[in-house]
């Protein structure tokens, strides 16, 4: 069984893409295995429109568990099993709800401890004015920095239906031509197909 992280700041679509991929994957009934503090694991299940309503949200750091679901994924002959993780977004500074820190700093844990990472980004998070990896606001640029190196590693440009998206699409693709650079919409679940191609490439 192998991992994969799905990770970035607040907000830009982890929790909708997770639960837009496993139903792009051929999921009916989601599965959310959520880690206790108290050390062990409880499952939430939902129906997708379910979980669509009750866990994504416009509101910052309505993640605040590590919820994972277990994708089967078909190669070849053989079933492989991958766990699809979702976590507490990251933000800059100390954050003021004590948590969310703890929240965040699971999330840093995961990253250290998860081989393979897909880093979301929402597409109207560029800054145009700067160059190469700082056209990215700074908390992408540290997950950027450690992950790329480290680990199996592409970035989810996320929120492609929105109307500008495109032209930041470029630029960033412009900006960092040695990473693996995925366009989707985890709202309309476009992209998938590639997404799902480098997954299979994984397990
Ligand atoms: N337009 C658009 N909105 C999206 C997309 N993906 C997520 N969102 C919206 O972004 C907000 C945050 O989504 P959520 O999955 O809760 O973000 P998370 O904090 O990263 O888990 C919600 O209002 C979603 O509907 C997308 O592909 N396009
Ligand atoms: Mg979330």
């Amino acid at each position: 069984m192998k991992k994969c992280l799905v990770t970035g700041m607040p907000n830009v679509g982890k929790t909708c893409f997770v639960i837009n991929f496993a139903e792009y994957m051929g999921v009916s009934e989601l599965k959310f295995h959520v880690k206790q503090l108290a050390g062990y694991t409880s499952i939430n299940s939902y129906s997708l429109p379910e979980a669509k309503r009750k866990l994504i949200s416009v509101k910052e750091n309505t993640t605040k568990e590590v919820q994972l679901i277990k994708l089967e994924l078909p190669k070849g002959k053989t079933i492989k099993e991958l766990h699809l993780i979702d976590s507490c977004g990251l933000s800059d500074g100390i954050h003021p709800d004590k948590e969310i820190r703890l929240a965040m700093a699971r999330t840093l844990r995961l990253i250290r401890d998860t081989e393979f990472i897909l880093h979301i980004i929402d597409i109207k998070n560029i800054n145009k004015d700067k160059k190469d990896k700082d056209i990215l606001f700074p908390i992408d640029r540290l997950i950027l920095d450690y992950a790329s190196l480290e680990k199996r590693y592409a970035i989810l440009a996320n929120k492609m239906d929105l109307s500008f998206a495109e032209m930041n699409f470029r630029i960033l693709k412009k900006n960092l031509k040695d990473i693996i650079i995925i366009p989707i919409s985890a709202l309309y679940k476009e992209g998938f197909k590639e997404v799902k191609k480098m997954v299979l490439s994984y397990v």
